[in-house]
């Protein structure tokens, strides 16, 4: 684990920017600090230096020229972010002069931090548990003001204490159904017995599904809600894009298949973040640069949890336009949108409603900026619908990974509540104890190496 190392990397991203943060942990942090720079004033000498103070001084090349003007703090463990000793030198931001004073710092025998180390190293620390450490990398990527409070109470540690509870409940019944197992005389009617084995069953089963209620809004306001606009050529997809996004990002052209490649941007809609993705028009084609568009537009629709089908309303119903209702999967979200009211109408609206009598339609005219609050606001009541709306008092998941295990630790529970009657109780206590050490994963408890390798390499290189 190279624990004993002392790792350093810049904090800030790249590009020229007011200040830059080169960032020290571990044993020899101090001392480095101390030879690479120099405080205007140190204060009393056997006072320097003192932990959470910031000196005003310069860093020092190794032949003595001044690289930079900085503030820079010493922070003694165990009151730091890693809870080893920390620096941290705030210098002018450019690029040049961050990577000068960080190859100093690596001069004087600091390692290079990995992906997430700082992060990694608070929680093998025991700072902070898995689930904080996710919460610090879904608060750098929040796409919206709900999905960075959610991250900020987690990191708190609000999702942490609901499963701690949850899993010292579960280790004290699985106690007493040992107890059982060990000494079945001693107890008292076995009905009774299965009978409050059932009801703690029954209320973590209702729990965890609470917590999994809240999984998708949780995950949407973090990453933001993965949503395609598809449709037949020419309908006039790029040029929602734009209006949604109050920017001319695509490119718009009355040539159909002017859009080629994936083009993508964020906006909020009723307070949820979306990724919005604009596609290449559907429809068969034998050009070969064409076809890999389509296919790009495709895969996009297939994995978008949201399909705004674009069609035109001047033309009529085509095979395109079938090829293109097509991609709409099943249980995903669709508003149909029929673009271009502004022009003649051709498109028949009996169809329309025949092919997609569930799904709301709006009509717009993109050029003109018409119909795209009225969609906006649509948007907005279907996810209120299919998320569930905010506020909800228990913590919310926001990670994949913690939805899953959430499942998974209900299937276990759903195995224990089969088993209860009239199979051994060693079977109710083995599915008791799998769900108990699955859940353990949600905050590290239980996680593997392999699991945590995993996570922390998902952060950038000095958080
Ligand atoms: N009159 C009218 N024209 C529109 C409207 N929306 C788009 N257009 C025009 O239709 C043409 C195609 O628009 P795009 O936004 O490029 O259509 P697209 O669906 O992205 O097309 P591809 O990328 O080729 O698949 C352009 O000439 C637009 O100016 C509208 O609401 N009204
Ligand atoms: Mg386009």
């Amino acid at each position: 684990m190279g624990f004993d190392e002392t790792i350093a990397a810049i904090g800030t991203p790249p590009g020229e920017g007011g200040i830059g943060i080169v960032r020290i942990s571990g044993a020899e942090a101090y001392s480095i600090g101390k030879r690479i720079f120099v405080p205007r004033r140190k204060g009393p000498a056997d006072d320097y230096p003192r932990s959470h103070h910031l000196y005003y001084g310069h860093i020092f090349s190794e032949k003595g020229g001044i690289i930079d003007e900085v503030l820079l703090s010493f922070m003694k463990a165990p009151h730091t972010y890693t809870r080893e000793d920390s620096v941290e030198i705030n210098c002018h931001s450019g690029i040049f002069t961050l990577r000068q004073i960080l190859k100093r710092v690596l001069s004087e025998g600091a390692r290079l931090a990995r992906p997430g180390e700082f992060t990694e190293r608070a929680f093998l620390r025991g700072r902070i548990d898995l689930s904080q450490a996710e919460s610090v990398l879904r608060i750098i990527r929040a796409r919206s003001e709900e999905g960075a409070r959610i991250a900020a109470d987690n990191l708190k540690g609000r999702l942490s204490q609901n499963i701690r509870k949850m899993r010292s409940a579960m280790l004290s019944l699985l106690a007493r159904v040992e107890a059982q197992l060990d000494f079945p005389d001693d107890l008292d009617d076995e009905a009774a017995v299965e009978e409050e084995i059932k009801k703690e069953l029954l209320r973590f089963r209702g729990e965890l599904e609470r917590l999994a209620e809240g999984a998708e809004r949780g995950q949407t306001m973090q990453e933001g809600l993965l949503s395609a606009i598809v449709g037949k050529p020419n309908a006039g997809k790029s040029s929602l894009l734009n209006a949604l996004l109050r920017e001319q990002r695509a490119i718009v052209h009355e040539a159909p298949g002017t859009t080629r490649d994936l083009l993508e941007g964020y906006l909020t809609i009723s307070g949820y973040p979306l990724r919005l993705i604009d596609t290449a028009g559907i429809h068969a084609t034998e050009d070969p640069v064409e076809q890999a568009g389509i296919k790009k537009a495709a895969g996009a629709a297939t994995r978008a949890r949201l399909m705004i089908l674009v069609l035109d309303g001047s033309t009529a119903w085509s095979e395109d336009d079938d090829a293109a209702a097509a991609l709409i999967g099943p249980g995903q979200l669709v508003v149909i949108v029929i673009n271009k009211i502004d022009l003649r109408q051709r498109l028949s609206r009996e169809i329309v409603s025949e092919k997609f009598g569930d799904c709301p339609v709006v009509e717009t005219a993109a050029i003109k900026d018409e119909g795209i609050g009225c969609l906006e606001e649509t948007i907005g009541r279907l996810l209120d619908r299919s998320l569930g709306t905010a506020g909800a008092e228990s913590p919310i998941m926001t990670s994949m990974r913690q939805a899953r295990i959430v499942e998974e630790t209900r299937d276990s529970l759903e195995r224990a509540l089969g088993v209860l009657s009239g199979q051994p109780l060693e079977l109710v206590a083995l599915e008791l104890r799998e769900a108990w050490r699955k859940l353990g994963e949600i905050t590290g408890e239980t996680a593997s190496g392999e699991l945590l390798d995993q996570i922390f390499s998902e952060f950038c290189i000095g958080k």
